[in-house]
């Protein structure tokens, strides 16, 4: 029995005849050619064109609309947003895509083909970017006002290739043939200073005013993105900036005669947006990086004093009520001296009154606990770069001590346990220090996650400020992440329950009590079947591996990382294989492993293990004993493209990280919710994913972090488990020669080396067994067809808290207190 669709689905603005004029006459004007001459790639910038007169009288509309409501706004500094692809998206949350894609079959063209035409806009390493863009997208779905503020990477993640199955990288040019979204505004255009000196003054009633005296002086030229919520009635902006050399700072070097330094000076300046750093959890150190944060949230924090100014003049006193800056991670966290010294230095506020303006605007989230990916940056460089922040920094903290004397008196253990300055043979910033200090409340990603920051990163913090740590659990857009990713399953979806759940996603709990009904199970992996189906070809044209539909397919998607443990689900293909050489009858469903993942240029080991992963893919593949019972494939450049491809086909997800080090995981959510289910550790949200869908539909092993800990404290060996279990012995030993490198042993041996000789520092070998027993109750679970599509309903139909619109919930009722904004036709 199908409920009775509820009509929720954004009403087209145009209809086919008027779509088809529209995109025609982009060809024409905008791109001067016509519908024989135009190839795939104009036919997309086109019905971009077309959609994009949309989309801006939406802006405008919002603009106006927020305008004259004088409304709060919540800003979102963000050093990356990995936004993917945006015409897909664009033309859903209008409603036009049936709508565009029958104007375009109309003309003999295809809309699946030209999607393929646009560039990803990969400006974000993984997770923490990923999570940026799905935040603006629910943003503007709830109409609230907000802002992203970010970099124009020229560069942005780089693209990953695969030679004899090693990573290479090669740059990505995303606009290289121009970029049909975004708007330049050079009205808005802002200065930035850097390096120089301070002066010390003194003013009326010798009043101290510090003077910075640049260096040397970038222009930011900010080009906006425009992020259409769904059913398009709040399009909000996200907001890059890109660096160029300041005209009137070289017009001095060049009169002076020198030219040859003004090109210099130029190529400087414009390197500070050049790149997108690949880092993931870890921090280099370097200078441009520095620079980068703190160029973009200078140029930011101006355009919102700007903004502010134009309706409330110098009076400050209402400035935290307009404002409210959210900083993910500690990228942006030099906003707050920057925020103190606009306050102090330009507008000339008292200390005190500055400091409370700040602490009511900036909240910051914590999204990792690894050490090594705590920013600290050498006082010497800030000083160098910086020098008026780092003054205002040593303020901060000499103020911040006073604090902490007054809670624990004479205890300078914790003075300099608390300390924004870590001593040592080199003073360095601690940049989540400072971040938890400057902002009115902190959260983690994930209940566990921020149970953990309370407990082991900042304990003395929760002390001397109760309530201000908290947690706000990440989520997801289900519009890009279901919707527009899996058309078949959302349709079946609509069929069954409405369509409203885009909007309101706990709807799909009204899937549930259809899980164990047999017509339903059909079609629920019929549709999975397609999936299979399309993403089999993509691994046929991308990698010439031909895989069986009916396996298991099992995914694992993500940034490469040893706590993330690619290395782990190697090991138990490793054993698979072996067991069916040992025993050509062993008795295992076909399985076919997907990966995908990109490693930082820089990261060895994780390189090492793209390389394992491919080698035994090709010695697997290629080998007639295994008689098709496994195939690998990675495929290469992995990115939001073709994350929205593995998705939908995902039968089982990986998700095994080693417990309390994955802060929360958002693949793991998205897989998830398009009916996978989840092989994972109880790490990050994966906790919570198991409370929504129950013990019995999810296969969860391993450690959990107090076993973690206690292994850990009582000195955890990692040869223990290589001499009593036999397949690990052999598994490991199996690396070293060149089975799987044919005259070149020992090539995959830095991956047993980092297992034994480093001491496995993510217990990989301690959770082998359980991970390798819980694989084969997945075999035993999918070859129960009812059972297995049942649990798989089940998961669809318990994401509900995943959305990220709960997320943004949260943070309006809990953090930022903003209210939506109706927008005016
Ligand atoms: C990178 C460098 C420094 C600090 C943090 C990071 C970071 C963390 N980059 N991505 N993350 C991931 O963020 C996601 C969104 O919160 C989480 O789901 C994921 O667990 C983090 O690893």
């Amino acid at each position: 029995m199908n409920a009775k669709a509820t009509k929720t689905q954004p009403s087209p603005v145009i209809d086919k005849a008027a779509f088809k004029a529209a995109v025609i006459k982009h060809l024409h004007c905008t791109l001067g050619t016509d519908e024989n001459k135009a190839n795939n790639h104009a036919w997309w910038k086109a019905t971009c064109a077309a959609i994009q007169e949309q989309v801006l009288e939406g802006l405008r509309k919002t603009q106006k609309s927020h305008y004259l409501n004088d409304t709060r706004a919540v800003h979102y500094f963000s050093a990356e947003f990995l936004m993917g692809r945006l015409l897909s998206n664009n033309l859903q949350n209008f409603g036009l895509f049936d709508v565009a894609g029958g104007a375009l079959k109309e003309l003999g063209v295809e809309i699946s083909d030209i999607l393929e035409e646009e560039p990803d806009m990969a400006l974000g390493n993984g997770g923490l970017g990923r999570l940026a863009a799905c935040f603006i997208d629910s943003l503007a779905t709830m109409e609230l006002p907000a802002i992203g503020y970010g970099i124009h990477y020229e560069h942005g993640l780089f693209r990953q290739e695969i030679k004899s199955g090693a990573q290479i990288e090669r740059p990505d040019s995303w606009r290289d043939y121009g970029n049909p979204w975004e708007i330049c505004r050079p009205e808005s255009i802002q200065e930035v200073s850097l390096y120089g000196y301070v002066e010390t003054k003194y003013g009326e009633n010798g009043r101290v005013l510090k003077e910075w005296h640049p260096g040397s002086i970038v222009k930011g030229v900010p080009w906006d993105i425009p992020v259409v919520g769904y059913e398009g009635k709040t399009v909000n902006v996200l907001r890059l900036w890109q660096s160029e050399a300041s005209d009137y700072f070289n017009w001095d070097v060049f009169n002076a005669g020198g030219y040859v330094d003004a090109q210099r000076e130029n190529v400087q300046a414009e390197t500070i947006s050049k790149v997108l750093y690949p880092n993931d959890e870890t921090e280099a150190g370097k200078e441009l990086r520095l620079i980068q944060q703190y160029f973009f949230c200078s140029c930011s924090l101006k355009d919102i004093i700007r903004r502010y100014k134009r309706a409330h003049g110098d009076d400050w006193s209402r400035f935290a009520d307009q404002v409210v800056i959210q900083l993910n991670d500690t990228h942006p966290a030099i906003s707050i001296p920057e925020l103190m010294r606009i306050l102090v230095d330009r507008a000339e506020l008292g200390w005190d009154e500055a400091w409370g303006i700040c602490t009511k605007v900036f909240a910051y989230t914590n999204h990792t606990l690894l050490p090594e990916a705590l920013e600290k940056w050498p006082a010497r460089m800030i000083e160098k770069i910086l020098p008026r922040h780092l003054e205002i920094i040593y303020e901060i903290n000499h103020r911040f001590m006073a604090e902490v004397d007054k809670k624990w008196p004479g205890d300078n253990a914790m003075k300099a346990k608390l300390s924004i300055i870590e001593e040592g043979n080199e003073k360095m910033v601690r940049m989540g220090h400072l971040s938890v200090i400057g902002s009115f409340a902190v959260n983690g990603v994930a209940e566990m996650h921020s149970r953990l920051v309370k407990s082991s990163l900042f304990p003395e913090f929760d002390e001397l400020y109760p309530g201000k740590l908290t947690n706000v659990t990440n989520g997801i857009t289900p519009r890009r992440w279901l919707k527009a990713c899996n058309p078949g399953l959302s349709k079946l979806i609509d069929k069954k329950i409405g369509e409203d759940w885009p909007r309101d996603l706990d709807k799909l709990q009204g899937l549930a009590k259809f899980a164990s009904n047999k017509t339903f199970q059909k079609q629920f992996m019929k549709v999975k079947l397609e999936n299979k189906e399309l993403l089999a070809e993509e691994i046929r044209k991308s990698l010439d591996i031909e895989v069986d539909v009916n396996a298991i397919f099992d995914v694992q998607i993500k940034r490469l990382h040893e706590y993330k443990r690619q290395h782990l689900a190697l090991l138990n293909i490793m054993a698979l294989y072996r067991r069916i050489l040992e025993n050509p009858d062993y008795d295992m469903h076909p399985r076919v492993f997907v990966f995908g993942a990109k490693a930082a240029p820089g990261y060895k080991l994780a390189k090492d293990i793209i390389f394992a992963i491919n080698k035994v893919a090709d010695k697997i593949n290629n080998d007639p004993r295994v008689n098709n019972k496994i195939k690998v494939a990675f495929l290469p450049n992995y990115r939001v493209s073709l994350a929205e491809k593995m998705i939908p086909a995902a039968d089982v997800s990986e998700q095994i990280s080693t417990a309390g080090k994955e802060a929360s995981g958002t693949g793991n959510m998205k897989l998830a919710l398009n009916g996978a289910v989840t092989i994972g550790t109880l790490d990050g949200a994966n906790v919570e994913i198991a409370e929504e869908v129950g013990d019995d539909n999810i296969f969860i092993f391993g450690l959990t972090v107090e076993e973690v800990n206690e292994l850990k404290a009582n000195g955890y060996n990692p040869h223990d488990y290589y001499y009593k279990d036999p397949e690990i012995k052999a598994v490991l030993d199996w690396l070293e020669t060149d089975y799987f490198t044919p005259g070149k042993p020992g090539a995959l041996v830095s991956i047993k080396q980092s297992l034994l000789d480093n001491g496995d520092p993510y217990m990989v070998l301690a959770d082998f067994r359980a991970y390798s027993d819980a694989q084969i109750a997945v075999d035993a679970a999918y070859r129960d067809k009812e059972r297995w599509a049942e649990m798989a309903i089940i998961n669809t139909a318990k994401m509900g808290k995943f959305t990220s619109d709960r997320s943004i919930r949260d943070y309006v009722e809990r953090v930022w207190k903003l209210s939506p904004c109706k927008i005016e036709s």
